[in-house]
């Protein structure tokens, strides 16, 4: 199939090195990598962790509980394995965060990890978006834990003479009224369906209703929820993006960037990256049970593209972790492998015990795939594609 060359990316740049990423896909050259030191169970009210989280795991989730500390240990190794594999095969640029001490973080209300910098930051083009974090758990995450990665990076476009814009996230201003209408105290007659109080916002995808579980009166998105096609950027509603969150994000984006949303049919939609994966410019990997080709088709970057659903439902699988007792998955869903992180487009990183998701991607696509361990990340909530950002990928 021929297909129409990535117009979309922006030709004014020549080589940054700093920062610069317009996809998901082309040759990387320098990215954060997360770490897990003291993360804790994120705390947020109940209807939130309904709504989010895998059922069997909702009683980890109350306040000031760590991640048991050998999984966590584990998860650093993982880490910094993953760190290393980037630095010594692939010749990468790769950034830490600060190690904190996520107990004491929001003055003693405590914060959740430092593994996941993909849900809290994003660079378009030469602009790095800071989320406006739906969670109170996540605020002030950022700061405490990249402070020094945006300085450094700040620093190295002055040096290297490039022009890098850092977008921080508004401090919000007195009380949060994002849950308002929406708590399990909250009056019944406050959350009827469409209801207009409190900005409360649903969504409706064929017959289906999806009650988020934030409301719509301050903006809200998690940078998870966005993935870049060139100048344009294919992002969804979910558990903590709403309306706002959506045209903060297109008033902050530089020109020509815009964003364009997914109906999803997922009900407990947080993150769109085990939705969708790029795998190189043309060809993406999706999940059928919460996007149709027929809605992806409907975005004009996808035109022409090789669209595949995953041919098997994980969730119908006797998984590989349950079989060898491998940690709990308390944040994830059975589609993690679709989390995976693209090095270039013939090479993607994978976690060692998706071997069958491995297998496809090297008979049906050619992918090279490097196999690493990521099971105790996963625990924390992510794979590959959550557990880093990628600050530099060559124009294609
Ligand atoms: N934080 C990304 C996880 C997505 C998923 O489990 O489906």
């Amino acid at each position: 199939m021929v297909l129409k060359k990535d117009t979309t990316t922006p030709s004014t740049m020549s080589s940054p090195t700093i920062i610069s990423a317009s996809n998901e896909y082309s040759p990387l050259r320098a990215l954060i990598i997360g770490r897990a030191a003291h993360s804790l169970f994120p705390s947020e009210p109940p209807h939130m962790i309904r709504a989010t989280m895998p059922t069997l795991h909702h009683p980890e989730f109350r306040p000031h509980h760590p991640f048991p500390a050998d999984i966590v240990a584990k998860a650093d190794q993982e880490l910094d394995n993953f760190a290393r594999v980037m630095t010594e095969r692939f010749g990468l640029k790769v950034y830490r965060p600060k190690e904190v001490d996520w107990a004491k973080a929001n003055e003693g209300r405590g914060g959740y990890t430092g593994a996941m910098p993909r849900d809290g930051l994003m660079v378009v083009g030469r602009t790095v978006v800071e989320a406006c974090f739906g969670w109170g758990c996540r605020r002030g995450e950022i700061e405490l834990a990249y402070h020094d990665v945006l300085e450094d990076i700040m620093e190295g476009a002055q040096k290297a003479g490039e022009s890098v814009r850092v977008c921080r996230a508004p401090k919000i201003v007195g009380a949060d009224t994002l849950y308002d209408g929406l708590l399990d105290d909250d009056k019944p007659e406050d959350r009827k369906d469409g209801a207009k109080q409190n900005g409360t916002f649903n969504s409706q995808n064929g017959n289906q209703t999806t009650h988020w579980a934030i409301n719509n009166t301050r903006p809200a998105f998690d940078c998870a929820d966005f993935m870049r096609f060139g100048t344009v950027l294919i992002g969804q509603l979910s558990h903590v993006t709403n309306p706002k969150g959506v045209d903060y994000l297109r008033a902050v984006l530089p020109a020509p960037y815009t964003v364009e949303l997914l109906n999803t049919t997922d009900d407990h939609a947080m993150h769109i990256d085990a939705t969708i994966l790029p795998l190189r410019h043309g060809t993406l990997i999706y999940c059928p049970s919460r996007v149709t080709e027929e809605e992806l088709r409907r975005h004009e970057v996808f035109g022409d593209w090789d669209l595949r659903p995953l041919p098997w439902n994980p969730e119908e699988e006797e998984e590989e972790e349950e079989k060898d007792e491998g940690p709990p998955r308390y944040m994830c869903s059975k589609w993690l492998a679709l989390n995976a992180m693209s090095v270039d487009e013939k090479t993607i990183v994978v976690e060692e015990r998706q071997e069958r998701f491995a297998r496809w991607l090297e008979e049906e696509f050619g992918m090279e795939v490097v196999r690493l361990p990521f099971r105790h990340v996963n625990s924390l909530g992510g794979s590959f594609h959550c557990a880093t950002v990628d600050l530099v990928r060559k124009e294609l």
